[in-house]
């Protein structure tokens, strides 16, 4: 019982305090479900999710309900004869046709999100964010002065290119980079996302996105708008390392004046930079 109640203690804490991120808020309620989604759209993920959820709590119950029921009523007992059954054709069309029926309804209703969330286009007055992953963190890159993000490619990346960024392309010169996410509450952000070495994959639960960023590719089709402002953690979702697990990096989503006071403060001193060469 000792044994039990310290592997009990000890699985907790590693549950509760091993999962509360340093950089992010604290969760204080409701700690058994995804956090409250904080984006525009991402109800629509939470009603599939739920929908399933409640639809595989109803069968298990039933097939559950219905298995005890036989096991209880064909138990062994005196004076009854094993019977043989060769099958229902009308039960078997229906748990046929039943499960068939709520796939299909599934694989739509779920495509048809999907299709919604990568093929809008992009928001016109979206902040672009280009988001390079590696092992083990990722670097972040904004658009300067210009509000034009200089072209990256990752046929260019290197050790001294993190960006992959052309050289002879002038939107470039003026883009800064940071270690955290910033983001203003309310206004569309489109993220870039690439990986300079293995697959990692940016997951943010409370923005109910989950996207593997692979290398050799750039993932442009992600756009979100949060609903209210945040303490957040980015942490790489695919094992990609003996470091992954420390593979982090803060989101802050701010009004829009404090995301305005800090762009103009990294937009300064990047020119400030720029100006000292
Ligand atoms: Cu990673």
């Amino acid at each position: 019982m000792n044994f039990l109640l310290r592997i009990l203690s000890i699985t907790s804490l590693l549950l509760v305090g091993g999962a509360m991120p340093a950089l992010a808020e604290q969760r204080t309620s409701n700690l058994y479900w995804a956090p409250p989604n904080i984006t525009v759209g991402g109800e629509k993920i939470d009603s599939l999710l739920n929908f399933i959820f409640v639809l595989t709590l109803v069968v298990f119950i039933l097939t559950q309900v219905v298995y005890v029921i036989y096991l209880i009523s064909y138990r062994r007992r005196p004076g009854h004869k094993a019977h043989y059954s060769h099958g229902n054709n009308t039960l078997e069309f229906w748990w046929t046709i039943i499960p068939t029926a709520v796939f299909l309804l599934l694989a739509v209703w779920s495509n048809r999100i999907w299709f919604e969330l990568t093929e809008s286009p992009i928001a016109p007055d979206a902040i672009t964010v280009d988001i390079v992953s590696y092992q083990f963190g990722w670097d972040l890159r904004y658009a300067g002065a210009d509000g034009q993000l200089g072209a990256g490619d990752v046929k260019r990346f290197s050790l001294e290119n993190k960006f992959g960024v052309d050289p002879a392309d002038p939107a470039g010169k003026d883009d800064f980079t940071s270690t955290e996410l910033v983001i203003p509450v309310g206004k569309p952000v489109h993220v870039l996302l690439r990986s300079r070495d293995v697959i990692h994959s940016f997951y943010v639960p409370s923005f109910r996105l989950y996207q593997d960023a692979v290398p050799g590719r750039t993932i442009k089709w992600m756009q979100f708008t949060t609903t209210r402002t945040a303490d957040l953690e980015l942490a790489c979702s695919q094992l990609c390392g003996t470091g992954h697990y420390n593979m982090k990096a803060k989101i802050r989503v701010v009004p829009v004046e404090e995301y305005e006071k800090w762009y103009a403060g990294k937009v300064a001193a990047a020119q400030a930079a720029a100006a000292s060469l």
